[in-house]
């Protein structure tokens, strides 16, 4: 019998060509006669250009264009994510700021040389008369009376209010009528994701033709295409966008942002390529941030730790303009998951999205799930303790029980299949709980401060459903297609309209198509980020390229198969009901011997001399496939820290985690992936946060003042899985890219939560550094 190649843990194509410098960023793209492109940027947060003169800079050598706010005849960019029933305001964002700027980073000039340096000097030499205004960095804040005002027909800075409830009126009873209520105030601070590339880009304008080809770091090079197309005004069949090798997203490039639209319009405005690279302090005034929330929520319980209700009310960052995704964040991938893992019956959270002096916000690993999911447990802790209840007492008190074909929850959205306190209890048992919960009071007898955190979770991936969406207020399907084909000779081309960055599916799709076809691996080529080369997708992130474009893939692949058991039949001559199919051959029942293998099929179906009556030649498949729902998968998470008391300082000494994301297709690939999340879900419990100043400068603008986490901050983490199919997927399968992100916040903070207990610390703002926690310890025992 042969080994499965789905569910083995084979290395990734990818790697070689990466780890060997072969790799192809678009930075390595120069095309001859290329110029370079450098932007003039703001250092006001909030500021009148008054005048700007670019006479010095269009003396420098190599200079040879200089533009500004006015000369540019671009479209504003566009923010995609509408929200329906909302007041949701979006002011225009020209791509160079004409009269206004609203963040430091904010374009005002561009100027295009021969080459790099002298383009720099170009900026250099650009003078721009500024009339500074006050600003306003903090969300909260900014909706204030009397806050500075960034546009003027957007009152107090309310981008939108957006509301989710399961009915108020029963959500207020069951707050009146609670045993106990528990709140917090909850800080989710502004996160820079650090992709290992910053953006680039480099444009091609064909005057003859009248095609545009942009080469750019694109996480979803069919949405650059539709936006870029309508900012630039070319219809997109001629408008090429090529994502070469993207050095990694975290979200950061799904947006489509003013400085990729500008590289294209000078290259069609000069006629030459452009090209435009990103400094890494550019990357962190001007690529998007993530998070960046003040959330007030509340718990209502009765005495026993059930819990009856769950609400708040968050004030989302959107930053100086509206970002392509960014109203989607706080709203459905964050207050819609409320729930949680548990049975909550009353729910509601209001949604405030807030404009500052601020660089803009938008998806950034886990959007808006960690933050949901940081609350719902920062809560069930606090309830335990107010309760006096262990914490893994009373979340299994509130768990949803398991369910394989749907849990509707109270916020209205049905979670697929679930069961929650399998993968608890498997979590539970690597910790040894019972035994450590003894060494921790022993060591408190010694003076030594060791904590817990225990964190369920249930999350929302795979978008996304187009009926679901629309109902719960996103306008769009993020419905993917995919096209498979078969050349005479049995080479496999998947053209997939998703675009993965890092996340591995040029072989665990190849794993999925050799899986259900029978084409050795090696003869399957998974082609993507080409939207010349590829059908319609949405792209990667949310964990959905396996749950949509996944999908779409094996119901391609299952076409194929079917069309050649037909011709298979057909061949030798037996009845099509009669035909077995195992490894790759498709043999007559009982009759092992008597067989075709998918490539004499395959050769058949391309050379069409004997085809049965009516059916097409040629061996290739397409599908389109918007999913019936969203996925859920889920976990348990732990914990354990040790407190230094004198310094503050935390040492993370185990983290477990136990994820659900149904079958796996490659389980390197997939724990690969659950590392890089815990990294950075802990990186924002104990490490980064984005500094501004009360005049809006960013004041950690550089890998030497943000505090990216490194691997020798870290234990070995003890992985585990629990396999819990998706009814709706062909295969099962759920996404598991952020599920690492999602949990580790929460369960590191809970850790030193519990910690500190004997101290009587309750809370600390994120991120939990030394001096922070010394300051509380100081604080609880009655120091400043
Ligand atoms: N997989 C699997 N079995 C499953 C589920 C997934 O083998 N049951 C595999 C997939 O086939 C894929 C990987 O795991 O190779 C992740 O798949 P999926 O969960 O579908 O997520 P996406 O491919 O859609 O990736 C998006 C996700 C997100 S949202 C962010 S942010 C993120 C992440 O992936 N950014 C990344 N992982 C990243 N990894 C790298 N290296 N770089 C980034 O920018």
């Amino acid at each position: 019998m042969s080994t499965r190649i789905f569910g083995s843990g084979i290395k990734r194509r990818e790697d070689p060509r990466l780890i060997t410098g072969k790799g192809l960023f678009t930075d390595d793209i120069t095309l001859p006669g290329t110029l370079h492109m450098v932007i003039v940027r703001s250092p006001h947060a909030h500021a009148r250009i008054k005048r700007v003169d670019t006479s010095a800079a269009e003396a420098v050598k190599g200079v040879v264009a200089v533009f500004t706010g006015s000369d540019v005849d671009l479209g504003a960019i566009p923010c995609a994510w509408l929200i329906p029933n909302s007041d949701l305001k979006t002011p225009a964002h020209p791509a160079l700021a004409k009269d206004r700027v609203r963040y430091v980073g904010d374009g005002v000039a561009i100027v295009v040389a021969e080459n790099r340096y002298q383009a720099q000097d170009g900026a250099d030499a650009v003078r721009v008369e500024y009339e500074t205004l006050p600003s306003v960095v903090n969300p909260e804040e900014a909706t204030r009376a009397g806050a500075p005002q960034l546009f003027d027909d957007v009152p107090n800075n309310i981008a939108f209010r957006w509301i989710a409830s399961s009915g108020d009126d029963a959500v207020n009873k069951a707050f009146q009528d609670a045993d106990i209520v528990v709140k917090e105030r909850i800080v989710q601070q502004r996160l820079v994701p650090t992709a290992m590339e910053t953006r680039s880009a480099v444009a091609q304008w064909n005057s003859v033709t009248e095609e545009m080809t942009v080469w750019c770091t694109s996480q979803n090079p069919h949405i650059h295409r539709h936006i870029l197309g309508l900012v630039l005004g070319i219809p997109d069949h001629r408008l090429r966008i090529v994502a070469p090798e993207v050095g990694g997203g975290f979200g950061s490039k799904i947006p489509v942002y003013a400085d990729e639209a500008l590289t294209a319009w000078e290259a069609r405005k000069l006629n030459r390529p452009v090209k435009w690279t990103e400094t890494r302090t550019e990357n962190y005034q001007v690529t998007i941030h993530g998070r960046d929330h003040v959330e007030y929520v509340e718990m209502a319980a009765k005495k026993d730790g059930t819990v009856t209700g769950i609400r708040g009310t968050v004030y989302a960052a959107m930053g100086a303009y509206l970002s392509t995704a960014a109203p989607g964040i706080p709203t459905i991938l964050h207050g819609l998951m409320y729930s949680g893992a548990y049975t909550i019956p009353n729910i509601r959270c209001e949604a405030i999205g807030v404009f500052t002096n601020t660089t803009p916000t938008d998806a950034y690993r886990g959007a808006g799930r960690p933050e949901a999911t940081f609350l719902v447990e920062r809560l069930m802790d606090k309830l335990a303790a107010a309760l006096n209840m262990d914490s893994v007492a009373i979340r299994r008190k509130n768990l949803i029980p398991p369910f394989d074909n749907g849990h509707q929850v109270a916020i209205g959205i049905t979670y697929d299949s679930g069961n929650y306190a399998a993968a608890l209890d498997k979590a539970l048992e690597i910790l040894g709980y019972d035994q450590f919960r003894q060494e921790q009071e022993a060591a408190r007898r010694q003076g030594r401060y060791l904590g817990v955190g225990v964190t369920t979770y249930s999350e929302i991936c795979g978008l996304g459903p187009s009926q679901v969406a629309g109902a719960v207020g996103f306008q769009g399907g993020l419905w993917e297609s995919v096209i498979i084909r078969v050349s005479p000779l049995s080479k496999v081309q998947v053209m997939i309209g998703a675009s993965p960055h890092g996340q591995g599916e040029e072989t665990t799709f190849a794993q999925v198509v050799s899986d259900e076809l029978g084409f050795p691996i090696e003869n399957i080529e998974i082609v993507h980020g080409d939207t010349n080369r590829t059908p319609m997708g949405w792209g990667t992130y949310g964990s959905r390229t396996t749950p949509v474009s996944g999908a779409a893939l094996v119901l391609a692949a299952r076409k194929l198969k079917e069309k050649a058991r037909v011709l298979a039949a057909h061949l030798m001559e037996a009845a099509v009901e009669d035909i077995d199919y195992a490894d790759g051959r498709f043999f007559v029942k009982g009759s092992p011997d008597k067989f075709k293998t998918i490539q004499d099929v395959t050769l058949m179906a391309n050379v069409a001399w004997n085809m049965p009556p009516g059916m097409e030649p040629g061996m290739e498949a397409s599908q389109f496939y918007d999913p019936p729902n969203f996925v859920y998968p889920f976990g348990t998470h732990i914990a354990v820290v040790e407190v230094d008391a004198e310094t503050g300082a935390v040492q993370l000494k185990r983290y477990i985690a136990v994820d659900d994301c149904g079958p796996q297709i490659n389980p390197v690939i997939v724990e690969g992936q659950i590392h890089g999340g815990i990294v950075q879900g802990i990186g924002q419990a104990l490490y980064e946060g984005a500094v501004y100043d009360e005049n809006g400068q960013l004041l950690t603008g550089s890998l030497m003042d943000y505090a990216l986490p490194r691997a020798d901050y870290f234990p070995r983490f003890e992985l585990a899985h629990t396999y819990t199919p998706s009814p709706h997927h062909p295969i099962g399968v759920k996404g598991i890219g952020e599920t690492g992100t999602i949990a580790s916040t929460p369960t590191v903070y809970n850790a030193v939560i519990d910690a500190l207990k004997p101290l009587g610390v309750e809370q600390i703002e994120m991120p939990l550094t030394a001096p922070r926690v010394w300051a509380a310890i100081q604080q609880a025992r009655g120091g400043v």
